[in-house]
């Protein structure tokens, strides 16, 4: 996708060869030092980490859809106030994430028109449809509660700006798991009807909840790099039974059942087992076949056009802007 990796300091490529900087980025990883923007660098390190920082950002940017088309008909005031303020940060971390993209020497813009143009990847989650109140607990308590077990390990990352600004949005993501598993504890306790309509929820988001981390290990093709270069920290099947084992625990309590018959402890490996997940279901949704793959990709569109009256405005202000302070320092 990006070819071409930002100039490095001329200084340092004429007095040392490639293999020789590249030894040194690595020997600099592994010392648990931040790599910082204007460091040198591999080229694929670069395109690996704006093609992941990327996809990150355009997913806090989808994400933001399938629990804002609840926030007109939130039960009461205070859910209302809770969900606007969880989407508006939604909104903040994709705002820190393309940041973090751009250090690495791409724009937004090509960030967000390869999003428009559908070329761009985002969370496989988003394309799934949240037809009842009670999807919104199950995002909340699922989705977040994934994306915190995904996102601690990138705390750690060794790429600086992704790294701080992942601290951040995994304090506020807390927040966010909290807020869906009171939900779902609300209506779980709530009328049969109720606890009904938290089960149907679980059952929609569980599957697609394990599938966000990612094919299995076998499959995961930039894994071993990532792993090399200490932007991931653990795999995509060792988090996924992570949060397996943790959310068995949290469903027990709320006395709903998740949707797997072959669900199981196992005491010699001292964790879950758990069912075959459909890697085609997952694999159609990543071709832009899921649910609402179609609907997501039309809603930010229209959000783009929308919005072009205020980015002209913005421009225009900040050149009126800019030409003051010319004119104040001539
Ligand atoms: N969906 O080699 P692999 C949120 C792709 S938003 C779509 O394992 P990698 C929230 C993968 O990109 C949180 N595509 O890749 C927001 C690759 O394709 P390309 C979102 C997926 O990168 C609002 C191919 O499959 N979190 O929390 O080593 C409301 C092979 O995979 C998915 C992040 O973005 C997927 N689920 O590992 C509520 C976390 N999985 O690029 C909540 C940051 C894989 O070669 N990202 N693919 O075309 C990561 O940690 C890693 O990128 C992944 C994948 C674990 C997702």
């Amino acid at each position: 996708m990006y070819t071409q990796g930002l100039d490095q300091p001329a200084e340092l490529s004429t007095s040392l060869d490639e293999a020789s900087l590249e030894r040194r980025f690595l020997e600099r990883v592994d010392a648990e030092e931040k790599i910082e923007p204007k460091d040198w660098m591999p080229v694929r390190y670069r395109n690996t980490l704006i093609r992941q920082i990327s996809q990150h950002a355009h997913s806090e940017i989808v994400g933001m859809l399938p629990e804002g088309n609840w926030i007109t008909r939130a039960p009461t005031l205070k859910r209302k106030t809770i969900l606007i303020a969880k989407v508006q940060d939604e909104g903040g971390h994709g705002a820190y994430l393309y940041s973090a993209a751009e250090t690495l020497g791409v724009s937004r813009e090509q960030m967000i028109d390869q999003l428009l143009a559908g070329k761009a990847k985002y969370s496989s989650i988003f394309n799934y449809p949240t037809p009842t109140w009670a999807d919104v607990g199950a995002i909340g308590w699922l989705v977040d509660g994934a994306a915190i077990m995904n996102q601690l390990p990138l705390c750690r990352c060794s790429y600086g700006p992704y790294a701080r600004a992942m601290v951040r949005v995994c304090r506020e993501e807390s927040f966010h798991q909290r807020q869906g598993y009171d939900l779902m504890l609300q209506l779980a306790r709530g009328t049969p009807e109720q606890k009904q309509m938290a089960q149907d929820a679980l059952n929609r988001w569980w599957w697609p909840a394990l599938m966000m981390f990612g094919p299995p290990d076998a499959d995961s093709m930039h894994s071993s790099d990532s792993k090399r270069w200490k932007i991931k920290r653990l795999s995509n099947d060792e988090l996924r039974q992570k949060f397996v084992d943790f959310t068995v625990h949290q469903a027990n309590f709320l006395g709903l059942t998740l949707p797997d018959p072959q669900l199981k402890w196992n005491e010699a490996q001292q964790r879950h087992e758990y069912g075959p997940i459909n890697w085609a279901e997952f694999e159609q949704v990543l071709k832009g076949n899921g649910p609402c793959n179609a609907e997501r990709l039309a809603a930010r569109r229209k959000a783009h056009a929308d919005g072009a009256w205020v980015r002209e405005a913005a421009v225009a202000y900040a050149a009126k802007q800019s030409k003051k302070r010319a004119s104040l320092a001539a």
